[in-house]
């Protein structure tokens, strides 16, 4: 019997995926101006189509939900034209895109709230974090608590996000329930010391990551919809005392949601994947469609990983940034580009659309 390779195509629910490679969601703050993407960001996506699936930047869901400059969103009709011109420009590649829908909770600042008010959080707890705003790296804000009365019109607010997104063309959407933000603030009792029915029990803190995932699910359908969770990532100074026991009751309920696949933070984002034990065979156990893993996987890890069953897919972060053609290259074993830092946030083409493919530096 021969081994199924990662080069070959996956079925991702009622899509088939070309292949079992995804580009993870990558923040690049380089929306114009109204949060609007504009024709780079349509350049940048297409010229990574080949990948099997892309996962979009992570994209606001309301104002409120903003903690970078310059990132997308997805609330407004300037915002939804914006996104059309990038799902066309992938879909005339021949590739699939999925939107991922945000809200930073704590890790914003005061400048980019309405009326410069506090962000929001579970509790007023403050991160040890720094956002990007006026161009430079910055203390987070003091947050306040949401009033229990708020919690649904935040709910809304993704199923509103999630419905815009599919007018924008996207094949699905990923809820971001992973680093340190809303949905992973609620779910960690390091950020949630609220004594409602959003906190204190595993039951309670998971709460808003399964109502916005039942919302989400019911407003565009649970085969268009994923997830996003980092388990034990410390990203934006988040910490939990019982990740193992958390993560396998949110997974339960993902399950029975029907949710088209679970993305998986495994480890430290960017970091060490043996941060913290975790056992995310438990969490592949537990749920019946898709696993993306992601977190430091090269060609060999991904390899082997799909031969032993842990994941069906593997997103690949920050080497898709400087190899639009991460795909051939990876196929043909062909070296990889360096990331240039300097020019990961902000900025224009420089370090966005100008990393060239094996092909353009050949000059063929
Ligand atoms: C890097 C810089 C800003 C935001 C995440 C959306 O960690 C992010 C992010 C990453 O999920």
């Amino acid at each position: 019997m021969t081994e199924t390779s990662l080069f070959e195509p996956f079925a991702l629910g009622d899509l088939t995926l070309a292949n079992r490679i995804v580009m993870a969601p990558l923040t690049r703050n380089r929306a114009d101006a109204g949060f609007v993407p504009g024709a780079l960001a349509a350049e940048y996506y297409s010229q990574r189509a080949s990948a099997g699936l892309l996962i979009s930047e992570a994209s606001q869901i309301s104002q409120q939900g903003q903690g970078y400059q310059d990132t997308p969103g997805i609330y407004t009709r300037a915002q939804i034209e914006g996104w059309r011109k990038v799902t066309d420009a992938v879909h005339g590649k021949g590739g699939r895109i999925f939107l991922q829908l945000w809200h930073v909770g704590r890790i914003s600042h005061v400048d980019l709230q309405e009326n410069g008010g506090a962000p929001v959080a579970p509790s007023a707890i403050r991160a040890e974090g720094k956002t990007f705003v006026n161009n430079a790296f910055t203390d987070v804000s003091m947050p306040r608590a949401l009033d229990l009365d708020e919690i649904p019109g935040i709910v809304g607010d993704f199923r509103q996000a999630a419905a815009n997104a599919i007018a924008a063309g996207f094949d699905g959407v990923e809820i971001h329930g992973a680093n340190g933000y809303l949905l992973d603030q609620f779910a960690k009792d390091g950020a949630n010391t609220r004594t409602d029915a959003y906190g204190g029990s595993i039951e309670n803190r998971a709460r808003l990551m399964l109502e916005v995932a039942a919302a989400v699910a019911d407003e565009i359908g649970a085969g268009r919809t994923g997830i996003r969770i980092s388990p034990v990532s410390p990203a934006n100074g988040i910490t939990t005392s019982d990740p193992q026991a958390q993560f396998d009751h949110i997974v339960d309920r993902l399950d029975a949601l029907g949710l088209v696949y679970l993305h998986v933070v495994e480890g430290a984002t960017g970091g060490p994947r043996d941060i913290a034990p975790f056992d995310y065979g438990s969490l592949r156990r537990r749920f019946r469609n898709a696993y993306i893993a992601n977190n430091g996987y090269d060609l060999a890890l991904a390899t082997s990983s799909l031969a032993e069953g842990k994941a069906d897919l593997f997103a690949f972060g920050r080497p898709f940034i400087s190899n639009p053609d991460l795909v051939e290259r990876l196929k043909s074993g062909a070296p990889l580009a360096e990331i240039d830092r300097a020019t990961l946030y902000g900025g224009g083409a420089a370090g966005y659309t100008d990393y060239p493919t094996l092909a353009d530096a050949s000059g063929s």
